[in-house]
């Protein structure tokens, strides 16, 4: 029999937030161990195979020694709403330069980066939107995500980094509301596509979109499956719940992709719609 090749040491940043909890047991589960890091520490104290170093993002040091004999980083670290540029620039941006940064000079091979639906939050609800969309950022954390996923294509073109960029939409149990029929993903697809940036040998930069098998998506999200992205999850079974419970009409953001995100500080009649990439 081959030998089975070494399972790829993984770093998990942002592991303390929503996101991160959800991910770190089923990423534990497949690779066996995980290096956890955060600026706070995770509400779960690190399980048998798991190491918890704090970290800074913005602080190259600290950044470089997370990053020390790592195969594949999972980038979900930073400011992960809407906040003032401070935070943001810092967290996000800056955090986010010097990850990929320490990762080049560190040897890491691959980044998954955690992008949002809100780095093309501005399309319009109506229209389908694939990978090769340009960003219509709905906030200053939606520029953020899009500078990330630039900062990515700059490290993947130039340094051969292997990077995928996931937009995700929502990640819960089960969709929220009626836009998240729309962008939800259960955390175990979520699993799947950080696989395929782990894992994939053809991967070399790529966007995809982090839904589950959505009727009501907008996402036209053939790039991930092309990378043999299979959900399993249905927003659909969980309609009749949500559809049932009353929302409150926002005439702006019920028009855009990214929802209140839209309607924050929104003041003016209608962005206008570029129609540029492939917009269906
Ligand atoms: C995001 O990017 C946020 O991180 C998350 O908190 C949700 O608000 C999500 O988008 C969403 O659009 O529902």
């Amino acid at each position: 029999m081959p030998p089975t090749p070494p399972r790829p040491r993984v770093l998990l940043t942002g592991a303390a937030g929503d996101v991160g909890s959800r991910l770190r047991p089923l990423l534990l589960a497949e690779y066996g161990a995980l290096r956890l890091s955060d600026l706070r520490e995770p509400a779960v104290p690190p399980k048998p195979g798991e190491t918890f170093v704090r970290a800074d993002l913005a602080d190259p040091a600290q950044v470089a020694a997370i990053v020390e004999e790592v195969d594949a980083i999972v980038h979900l670290g930073g400011y992960s709403v809407e906040g003032p540029w401070e935070p943001i620039l810092s967290a996000n941006i800056v955090g986010t330069q010097v990850l990929y940064e320490a990762a080049r000079r560190g040897g890491v091979k691959r980044i998954v980066f955690a992008s949002s639906n809100h780095a093309v939050g501005f399309y319009r609800r109506d229209r389908t939107i694939d990978h090769a969309v340009p960003p219509r950022p709905d906030t200053r954390y939606g520029l953020s995500k899009a500078f990330g996923e630039a900062l990515g294509a700059l490290y993947a073109d130039k340094h051969g980094l292997r990077v995928l960029n996931i937009r995700i939409g929502n990640v819960a149990d089960a969709p929220i509301d009626r836009r998240r029929l729309a962008i939800w993903i259960a955390p175990a697809d979520l699993l799947q596509l950080v696989r395929i940036g782990i894992e994939h040998p053809d991967l070399r930069y790529e966007i995809v979109y982090g839904a589950s098998d959505n009727a009501r998506a907008w996402w036209d999200n053939r790039r991930a499956r092309e990378f043999g992205y299979r959900p399993t999850a249905r927003a659909e079974d969980h309609a009749a719940r949500v559809l049932s419970v009353a929302e409150t009409p926002d005439p702006v953001g019920d028009r855009f992709q990214g929802g209140g995100f839209c309607t924050q500080a929104f003041d003016h009649d209608e962005p206008a719609q570029s129609g540029r990439g492939n917009v269906a």
